[in-house]
């Protein structure tokens, strides 16, 4: 892929998560359309898109809630996600649950569940699953800052690298943990600090950066893939909203907000694009009015959806044979 078909489709998925969120959060949650809890990664869309870019087929993915444009990027439409959030039939969980908790197999995407940290160990689990099938995928886990002080992170890391598992442990540090700063939920600086416990290479990097995102993701899945073990990336960002739609963050310093809105990762990219000659002014407002509109028919095909038939009701719950 050239400079600037990398660019263009970086800036395409940021924007199209941007986009779908803002929708989400500033419309139809105000209009009451949504049914569930609203998380959004404003922010934060260079992560989720620089490392699910990095992404193979055969590659297993475990988001987390601030993570949709790994949905995106693997192929799930916004209105199928749009839907999810209404709670319709056409969403990704078939009207069984109204937010971020929901995967898809068919993209190798594994649901998100509530318990925080609680797929880490899966996510081993499915590294090790891969090893014996004879397969060189590498499984990509997900989490923020906050979820690498509970138990199961650990269970899990220490697992991955006893066993020296494929896994890429991808860390969202946003600083906040609902209303807990970092300071106050672990004593290390960085969650990278943690990596050498475990004799795993760790690395920080500018999570608001989406190349630098996508080049040490692309380091860190190249030493997995090799079978050299698990990697740690720690993507340093700030959460730019509340922890959901109905929190203020009347807690968080406003200077935070100011300063790392200067650092917004897709006006930070629009301009890192125009002075590399990666793409005009006029392609960028191209961009951005062709996302508007696949929003746009994303909410129309989400609204057309019906609420899912009670009839329908223990589908998925029991295996049938
Ligand atoms: C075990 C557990 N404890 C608490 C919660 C409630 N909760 C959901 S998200 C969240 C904050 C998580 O912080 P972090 O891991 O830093 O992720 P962020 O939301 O900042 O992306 C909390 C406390 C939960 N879902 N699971
Ligand atoms: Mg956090």
């Amino acid at each position: 892929m050239s400079a600037a078909d990398l660019a263009h489709n970086c800036l395409y998925y940021m924007s199209l998560m941007r986009e779908v969120e803002d929708r989400i959060e500033r419309k139809l949650y105000r209009q009451g359309k949504i049914v569930g809890g609203v998380y959004v990664g404003r922010g934060q869309e260079a992560i989720p898109v620089g490392t699910a870019l990095v992404a193979e087929p055969g590659d297993v993915l475990f988001p987390s809630h601030r993570d949709m444009a790994v949905f995106l990027i693997r192929g799930v439409t916004p209105g199928r996600i749009l839907a999810q959030y209404m709670g319709r039939a056409g969403g990704v969980t078939g009207g069984r649950d109204a937010n971020m908790h929901m995967g898809d197999l068919n993209h190798n995407i594994v649901s998100i569940i509530s318990a925080l940290a609680a797929t880490v160990p899966v996510a081993a689990g499915a590294a090790l699953a891969l090893r014996y099938q004879g397969k060189n995928g590498v499984v990509f886990s997900y989490f923020g800052e906050g979820s690498t002080s509970r138990g199961d992170w650990h269970e899990g890391v220490n697992f991955a690298t006893v066993q020296k598992l494929p896994v890429v442990f991808l860390c969202n540090n946003n600083q906040y943990a609902y209303s807990t700063p970092l300071s106050l939920q672990m004593a290390c600086a960085n969650v990278a600090d943690r990596g050498p416990a475990y004799n795993m290479p760790a690395e920080i990097v500018d999570g608001n950066d989406v190349l630098a995102v996508y080049e040490a993701t692309r380091r860190a899945v190249e030493y997995a893939r090799a079978g050299n073990g698990p990697y740690l990336l720690e993507c340093k960002t700030f959460r730019m909203t509340g922890h959901s739609a109905h929190d203020a963050a009347h807690y968080v310093p406003k200077d935070l907000f100011e300063e790392w809105g200067k650092l917004d990762p897709i006006t930070r990219f629009e301009a890192r694009m125009l002075a590399e000659g990666w793409g005009t002014q006029t392609e960028i407002d191209e961009l951005r009015a062709a996302v508007h509109r696949e929003v746009d028919e994303g909410v129309a095909w989400a609204e057309q959806s019906p609420y899912p038939d009670p009839a329908t009701l223990l589908d998925g719950v029991y295996e049938s044979s």
